[in-house]
């Protein structure tokens, strides 16, 4: 691996290493079923952990049915939330849609957002209007294939890996070239 560069690891690996550090939780089976879809809350509880967020209890932001303090999800929900990686599909009617499966662009925005990769202005992928930038963000940064189908729901594989990636971009050392005075 070149300096500055970050390891290719593969899903297995990626999810491994995110359990060792509490980031994901297996199955009951002990395994990781990296080729099975998860839904936006489990996703945004994959979120706080990986970003270190602080779990919100005693707030309800959203209108969905059974969202209440009893849902495990909410403190999880709550916290993207405060932090701005989301903000629900509906903000008008207040709908976080936490049931439903996450997709490979909504990956992109929380990603792009928390890693504060740039938004570029020209776009060349398969995101929806609102997720064209993150979604090219994220290509340019290299955490998702350019030939993703970003309208898709994502894979716990591509959740695990991309979570994998992010987590080391803020460990690659970078070199500091001392200054000739
Ligand atoms: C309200 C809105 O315009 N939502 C967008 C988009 O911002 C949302 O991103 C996330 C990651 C979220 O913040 O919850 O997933 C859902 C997306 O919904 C989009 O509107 C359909």
């Amino acid at each position: 691996v070149a300096f500055g560069e970050t390891a290719k690891v593969t899903p297995q690996q990626a999810f491994d290493a995110l359990a060792a550090k509490g980031v994901v939780n297996g199955f009951p089976d002990g395994k990781a079923h990296l080729d099975k879809d998860l839904t936006r809350g489990e996703f945004a509880k994959i979120v706080t952990k990986l970003f270190g967020l602080t779990e919100v209890t005693g707030k309800l932001s959203y209108n969905d049915k059974g969202y209440n303090a009893k849902n495990w999800a909410v403190p999880y929900i709550e916290a993207v939330t405060a932090a701005g990686l989301m903000q629900g599909q509906d903000t008008v009617k207040g709908i976080f849609n936490y049931n439903g499966k996450v997709t490979v662009e909504e990956v992109a925005k929380v990603l792009a957002i928390a890693l504060k990769l740039e938004q570029p202005t020209t776009t060349d992928n398969s995101a929806s209007v609102w997720a064209k930038g993150y979604a090219q963000a994220v290509i340019n940064a290299g955490l998702v294939e350019k030939t993703a189908n970003f309208k898709a729901n994502a894979l716990r594989s591509l959740v695990v890996e991309t979570a994998y990636y992010a987590d080391q971009i803020g460990k690659v050392p970078t070199l500091t070239v001392a200054s000739a005075e």
